[in-house]
């Protein structure tokens, strides 16, 4: 009898939520409320994960116009949920995301990054130093929670104008746990906080800026193919 009363009250907890995400409610209709969508699980620990960036991009893979002085700048990144990004394909950058994109500075992105903490949108803030020797990596280590799965990380491909690599929000769940490690190859982007179309070209601000987008000229596809300037992993730590 227990279990019969609960399973009637279970559905009458669907229908109401049924409703209530609809909208609008539709109290003449008959007909039962579609089913909602089961959460997806998620993990119910923090997880801790070391952050590689390796470069891809030398002479030999990307010859157009290859610089003098070729070096990525030390990588800033943050845990977060989905309320916060540091940068996303077809948005204006922010300023932090400029100045970061063009000088390879961490301030003011660092300060973003705080203030989306103090918003409870990120967890934590991680950095490392430049890269110069690419048979080294730069390396980081990221706590992540079921409330902020998810981590973005930024470092500028200098010299140049406003390019950067990285990647937005990357998912560290998968099927309800914490993923063992995940690679990714990152291809470069334009900030659209300048107009400077080659490495070394002189500063040209852009006003107002331009949106994000995947770096698209001879420096980076080559026949029509993205070329990856870097490889992103993530290795989760033991506990
Ligand atoms: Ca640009």
């Amino acid at each position: 009898m227990r279990a019969l009363r609960l399973s009637s009250f279970s559905i009458t907890a669907i229908a109401l939520v049924g409703v209530v995400a609809c909208g609008k409610s539709s109290s003449k209709s008959a007909a039962p409320a579609a089913p909602p969508a089961a959460p997806s699980a998620m993990p119910t620990a923090p997880a801790e994960y070391t952050v590689i960036i390796k470069s891809t991009w030398t002479k030999a893979t990307h010859p157009f116009e290859y610089p003098s002085g070729a070096h990525f700048s030390g990588m800033i990144g943050a845990s977060h949920n989905a309320r916060y990004s540091i940068f996303a394909v077809g948005r204006r950058p922010t300023p932090g995301l400029e100045r970061l994109s063009e000088e390879g500075k961490h301030s003011p992105l660092d300060t973003e990054i705080r203030t989306a903490i103090d918003q409870g949108n990120a967890l934590m803030l991680f950095e490392s130093g430049g890269l110069k020797n690419w048979k080294d990596s730069m390396v980081a280590t990221v706590r992540v929670d079921p409330a902020h799965p998810l981590v973005s990380v930024v470092n500028m491909v200098a010299p140049s104008p406003d390019w950067f690599t990285g990647a937005s929000s990357v998912d560290l769940v998968e099927n309800g746990a914490w993923v063992a490690r995940r690679t990714l190859t990152l291809p470069a982007y334009d900030s659209g906080g300048d107009d400077g179309k080659t490495y070394k070209a002189p500063d040209r601000d852009t006003n107002p800026k331009k949106p994000t987008t995947r770096a698209a000229t001879r420096h980076f596809v080559v026949n029509g193919r993205v070329k990856p300037v870097a490889t992103l992993t993530f290795v989760r730590k033991a506990r």
